[in-house]
């Protein structure tokens, strides 16, 4: 509270070295969409307004070939959100989503941020998904993202998007690791909460050092 009782209003000031990462705004992943999240066109209006604060935004899409092993498809007998292993380890099963050249797999045509610079697409191969925009599931190819971000010379990443509990989750994690600073802004992301996985994906991001914000805190 100010001396006048109001409550102050501390708004974050975007910078130039900061970065908005828009995940996975992908027809699939909306409502009508063969892996829709629930409410994920809720945040549309919101990403937008978001956009317009950042000079620096990079989008990613989830491209999948049609035969992909993380589809439940690919595996007889199993369904969407069963696990299987794979080399790398636990795999949820996933109905066939983003499959590439798709309507599907597509950018919402809802997103309006012209002034974004890069589509930076993952899971493209058939053995290995890819939450993560920095690398894949196997924890070992990298997608190149952070040698983008370093020539940007980027410090701090703002994550919006979808799923909270698993791309956008990810992502938040790794580009921690990678040594920048990482904020997730809640109300402009939505989840699949899958098994417990939304609490627990914001308990990892906690503990990877994830900072967790409102929109409000930007928009003001
Ligand atoms: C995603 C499940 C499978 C996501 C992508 O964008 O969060 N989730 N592929
Ligand atoms: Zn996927």
């Amino acid at each position: 509270m100010d001396q006048t009782g109001r409550r102050r209003k501390v708004t974050i000031e975007i910078g130039a070295d900061d970065l908005l990462v828009v995940v996975d705004m992908q027809h699939d992943f909306l409502p009508g969409g063969s892996l829709a999240v629930p409410g994920g066109d809720e945040i549309v209006p919101l990403i937008n307004q978001l956009g317009k604060r950042f000079t620096n935004v990079v989008f990613t899409q989830d491209w999948h070939p049609a035969d992909h092993l993380s589809f439940a498809s690919q595996h007889p007998g199993k369904a969407p959100f069963d696990t299987v292993e794979l080399a790398y380890g636990t795999q949820v099963l996933w109905p066939d989503h983003c499959v590439w050249a798709t309507h599907g797999a597509q950018l919402s045509v809802d997103i309006d941020i012209p002034h974004g610079q890069l589509v930076l697409r993952k899971g493209f191969r058939r053995e290995i998904d890819s939450y993560s925009a920095f690398q894949e599931a196997d924890r070992q190819t990298l997608t190149g993202l952070a040698g983008y971000l370093n020539e940007r010379e980027v410090g701090r990443l703002y994550v919006v998007g979808l799923a909270t509990d698993f791309c956008v989750a990810w992502t938040a994690i790794d580009g921690a690791a990678a040594g920048y600073d990482v904020t997730v802004i809640e109300d402009a992301t939505r989840a699949i909460d899958s098994n417990g996985s939304l609490k627990r994906a914001w308990t990892d991001m906690a503990e990877a050092g994830v900072e967790r914000i409102m929109s409000r805190e930007i928009l003001g």
